[in-house]
């Protein structure tokens, strides 16, 4: 039945959508049906590749009148299986378009399609003296407009904030083949409803985005890295506190002891320091001169003699910065052989301390046989738990064990007024879930801004709402 679903859909495209490139191929079948989720199996009907707007928008036109479910696809980078296809939808590849539309020096924005990958955003604004601020390590494949869809988020939020705070202008096709032109690059609209943001960490389930006007901003200062033993997390709250109150800090960053075995061990690299800690603290700061790096030795001091911090290491050049930044942005490639099971979850920085205890506590217990890891974003309050699978057991017992404890995981965060997703979104795998952090009066209006955008229901379907 699903075959001939998938043969009937990818027909009816190459009859009606004749000048839509249309793929099914089975390696493109397989490598634009998925994303780096491990727990899916992709069944796509066809990969297309629109080139323009007017192309998006017949096809979704098109699909509508046959009900035919798309999902859209950028660089496929997400880890919650939103860019999924696995029930013969029509992946909608935004690989053909790639233009940077514009370039507005006075307004400080670039107008970009959305298969604009982010490493090109943040190259061409530097040519011009400029900055793109969003940066993590996928940043060389994922796009635009996937960024946009699940409002990611990186190593720097904690100084610029998330895309959702470096969009300025959105056009989108929704769900009924309308083509919406969302706040056109203005700074102040306060013409009602911003929707705008509604399609922000939408994860492609009210429309597809095919334009975006992106903020700019002024060029990072000179910064230095800073990477410290850290004593336990009530010290690493300390630290950050200690930290963040003296210097202007771009990033603080965290990783555990097991975090660092494994990212040493996966990228080959040298222990950054005599002594081994529970946890290491990763920050950056703008240093403009040698006042401000007193400063921060004054600080690790003084963590050091409150007993906080047990080491430490400070940069002294660009490229020791990024030799520093590779114990943390190493983590998740470096553990990716180990099919991890990811959970992406979230609290207010000042809870972080009580809350990992009692989750290291919740999986200690649960999982004894399993390695766990943290790491994460402690200056956003994001914390990434990772449990890597044993060589010898079949991946669908590995996800149901794991998943097993999940209510407890997500009681505790809800216990804590936290997030079971903070950055990765929910796509298919966090769907079940999603109760445990939003209430039932906001999934009602979710689903009903869901039924005003795709009626239908052909936008990512199965995705966020289920
Ligand atoms: C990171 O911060 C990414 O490194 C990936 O968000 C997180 O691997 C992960 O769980
Ligand atoms: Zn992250």
């Amino acid at each position: 039945m699903e075959k001939e679903q998938k043969t009937r859909r990818s027909k009816l495209l190459r009859a009606h959508c004749p000048g839509l490139e249309v793929s099914t191929d089975r390696a493109v079948l397989e490598s634009h049906g998925c994303d780096w989720t491990r727990f899916r199996t992709p069944d796509a009907a066809a990969v297309v590749f629109p080139r323009n707007i007017d192309e998006v928008s017949e096809l979704v036109g098109f699909a509508a009148e046959h009900r035919i479910p798309l999902v859209p696809s950028g660089g496929r980078t997400g880890l919650s299986g939103g860019a999924v296809a696995d029930a013969a939808e029509v992946v909608v590849s935004f690989d053909r378009m790639r233009r940077i539309i514009d370039f507005n020096a006075v307004d400080r924005t670039l107008t970009v399609e959305p298969g604009v990958v982010t490493q090109v955003v943040q190259e061409y604004a530097a040519q011009r003296g400029l900055y793109y601020p969003v940066s993590f390590a996928s940043e060389g494949s994922s796009q635009v407009g996937g960024n946009i869809a699940t409002n990611a988020g990186g190593i720097r939020v904690l100084r610029y904030g998330l895309t959702r705070d470096q969009v300025a202008g959105l056009k989108v096709i929704d769900g009924r083949g309308a083509l919406l032109d969302c706040n056109g690059g203005l700074v102040k609209n306060a013409s009602g409803y911003d929707l705008r943001h509604l399609f922000i960490g939408s994860e492609g389930t009210l429309g597809m985005i095919v334009e975006a006007t992106l903020r700019l901003t002024d060029p990072p200062k000179p910064s230095r890295v800073m990477l410290l033993a850290v004593s336990g997390l009530e010290s690493m709250t300390a630290v950050f506190r200690q930290f963040n109150d003296a210097l202007s800090l771009t990033a603080f960053e965290f990783l555990s002891d097991t975090s660092m075995r494994y990212v040493r061990a996966g990228h080959d690299l040298p222990s950054p320091m005599e002594i081994d800690s529970p946890y290491y603290a990763l920050l950056e700061f703008d240093c403009v001169d040698t006042g401000t790096e007193d400063i921060a030795l004054q600080r690790f001091e003084y963590c050091l003699e409150e007993g906080h911090v047990l080491d430490g290491v400070i940069s002294q050049s660009e490229s020791q910065a990024a030799d520093l930044w590779r114990y943390r942005e190493g983590i998740s490639e470096a553990i990716t052989r180990y099919t991890p099971y990811k959970n992406d979850l979230s609290v207010r920085i000042s809870e972080i301390p009580g809350y990992l205890n009692a989750l290291d506590k919740l999986a200690k217990s649960h999982y004894p046989a399993f390695e766990v890891l943290w790491y994460g974003h402690f200056g956003d309050g994001n914390l990434h738990m990772n449990i890597l699978k044993p060589a010898d057991m079949p991946v669908e017992e590995f996800e149901k064990t794991c998943g097993q404890v999940n209510p407890e995981i997500f009681a505790l965060t809800a216990a804590h007024r936290g997030s079971i997703s903070a950055e990765h979104g929910i796509g298919l795998l966090k769907q079940a879930w999603l109760p445990y952090t939003r209430s039932p009066h906001d999934i009602e209006r979710m689903r009903g801004i869901k039924a005003v955008f795709d009626p239908l229901n052909i936008m990512n379907p199965g995705k966020l709402l289920g």
